[in-house]
């Protein structure tokens, strides 16, 4: 094996830091064991033992509620040699504003909370080290999400932490698709041998120059097209050197034509469901269980799509929808007020965007990258900084869709989709809750928006408690009415290609603190263990939708 992954999971030191005290007396600089605990008595830290990854909030009661800065340390010991290695420490997500450390010396910071980023630190690490990690997940006006968002803020490092060692001269990144004639791909790479070799399944293999640390190839070929009915994979090698790269990728098209939306040439309609990358226990850190219970509840419901909303969720799900067959719209957490005109807010967008674009433009169920989710359409700089991103996301991926989730328009029975932003999306996406909030649009009237484009319906649902039953709104009952009602609108209007309720599973949220909810939007066709089914899962598992 020409790479070798080490993990850094396990049990890490950690304390709560809300006054940043830690770095200004220089914790981050050498390790609390060798220091002595007794050290940090007289200051405001209290070092605990934490899993990692792990979100705080679920680890002890008294960190449930807690949003600010923490800090991080593990000590852990290298015996690999790097001779004619490079070394490279992973993160996988750490929510949101990560300084990290390592021996002492600053690698550097992140922002965005559900995004993988990396340092390289092939001279930094010895035989025995000391990673130190500060994590600050404060809501921000300038962040995104900004502040209050209708999802819990699990702070903390909640996915996995690694450490990567590769060949000096390796394989930087890779990107293939079919573009409907042939096989394209676009491999980088780093060091001096000038040629390359790819293998896809039965299809191709080829040895390739490599020029300016680049090799590209289009190459005719008539695969046999992934789909949900047929989500057929083909195992990639990459050969470069003594660095190998695999994977497993299916080859597909996606495409619009008017109103149409097109899977391999051909219409497609989507039924779907929206869902958090949340579990009951784990809080945003899911296991491999969590994600197949996602899965094997999208699949009972009849689902070929999953909007994984409203940010990006854990990489497994999307190597999982290959396998399945489910097509994924994916999204960045650009949701209800931004700082539009801040640059840096733009920067920080456009940085989880491209991080979530280079981390799964190979999974062949991605079929849509969502930049935003129900912004208002009037605010200074919206539009601006959305193109922004559209344009972004099509300059990392021109082979796949983009859309947002948008408003409507008007009321009664003159409402629309008119939101300029429309005109630039390949696909009108919008949210709308009729027979729920107090919407005085009628769904029934819905009609095409002025840019002809298929229409997919992000949202609509109702809360019911699990277990209530009665006429009234929270029950399981009425939820299950408005399933009944709205599916029956949408099915007729063959404009819309696609639509995703709003949402799989219950999910915490501090804005849904009532009586009845009691720190729970309950509109999950399943309780958030995911166990307990409402009625209206049996509405929408028994509508077809084609
Ligand atoms: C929406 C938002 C979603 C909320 C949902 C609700 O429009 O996009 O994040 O959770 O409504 O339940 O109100």
């Amino acid at each position: 094996m020409s790479r070798r992954t080490i993990s850094l999971n396990g049990i890490w030191s950690f304390s709560l830091d809300p006054y940043h005290r830690a770095v200004a007396l220089d914790r981050h600089e050498s390790p609390t064991a060798r220091r002595g605990a007794r050290a940090d008595r007289c200051y405001p830290l209290d070092w605990q033992r934490i899993r990692v990854p792990g979100t705080w909030n679920m680890q002890r009661d008294q960190w449930f509620h807690y949003d600010g800065n923490a800090i991080y340390e593990l000590e852990f010991d290298f015996r690999s040699s790097l001779e004619l290695r490079e070394a490279f420490l992973h993160f996988e997500a750490v929510n949101y504003k990560a300084d990290i450390w390592l021996n002492g010396e600053k690698l550097g910071t992140h922002l965005g909370g559900f995004t993988p980023f990396s340092f390289q630190v092939t001279d930094l690490l010895k035989r025995r080290n000391h990673l130190f990690v500060q994590v600050d997940n404060t809501e921000r006006k300038d962040r995104c999400p900004s502040i209050g968002p209708d999802w819990f803020n699990y702070g903390g490092i909640v996915r996995d932490v690694y450490l990567e060692l590769t060949p000096k001269e390796r394989i930087v990144d890779h990107f293939i698709y079919w573009d409907g004639r042939q096989v394209c791909g676009r491999v980088s790479m780093t060091g001096r041998k000038r040629r390359m070799q790819i293998r896809i399944g039965d299809l191709i293999d080829e040895e390739l120059p490599v020029v300016g640390g680049k090799t590209e190839f289009a190459i005719d070929a008539e695969p046999r097209p992934w789909s949900p009915q047929d989500p057929h994979l083909y195992s990639v090698e990459i050969l470069y050197g003594d660095d190998e790269v695999h994977d497993q990728i299916g080859l597909r098209t996606i495409t619009t034509d008017g109103d149409r939306l097109l899977l391999n040439g051909e219409d497609i309609r989507l039924k779907g469901i929206s869902v958090h990358g949340e579990c009951a226990d784990g809080g945003r850190t899911l296991g491999q269980a969590d994600m197949l219970r996602i899965f094997e509840i999208a699949r009972e419901l009849g689902c070929n799509l999953l909007r994984l909303a409203h940010y990006p969720h854990d990489r497994r799900m999307a190597q999982m929808a290959d396998r399945y067959g489910i097509l994924l719209w994916e999204e960045i957490p650009v949701y209800w007020k931004i700082d539009w005109t801040n640059p840096d807010t733009l920067a920080d967008a456009e940085g989880q965007l491209a991080e979530l674009i280079e981390r799964d433009r190979n999974r062949a169920s991605v079929g849509i990258w969502s930049v935003a989710n129900e912004t208002p359409e009037d605010a200074d700089g919206r539009t601006e900084f959305l193109t922004k991103l559209i344009e972004r996301a099509r300059e990392d991926d021109p082979t796949r869709l983009v859309s947002l989730a948008l408003f409507m328009a008007g009321e009664n029975r003159e409402f629309a989709v008119n939101d300029p932003i429309g005109e630039i999306a390949d696909i009108i996406a919008v949210n709308t809750y009729p027979l729920w909030y107090s919407s005085t649009q009628d769904i029934r009237y819905l009609k095409p928006a002025k840019y002809e484009k298929p229409h997919i319906i992000t949202e609509w649902g109702a809360g019911a408690q699990a277990g209530l039953r009665g006429r009234e709104p929270f029950t399981e009952d009425y939820q299950a009415d408005v399933y009944r009602k709205l599916t029956e609108i949408i099915e007729p209007k063959d404009f819309i290609r696609g639509t995703s309720p709003w949402i799989l599973a219950d999910f915490r949220s501090m804005l849904r603190t009532n009586a009845v909810q009691k720190g729970q939007n309950l509109k999950g066709l399943v309780d958030i263990t995911k166990e307990k089914k409402k009625l209206a899962f049996e509405v929408y598992k028994n509508w077809t939708f084609e």
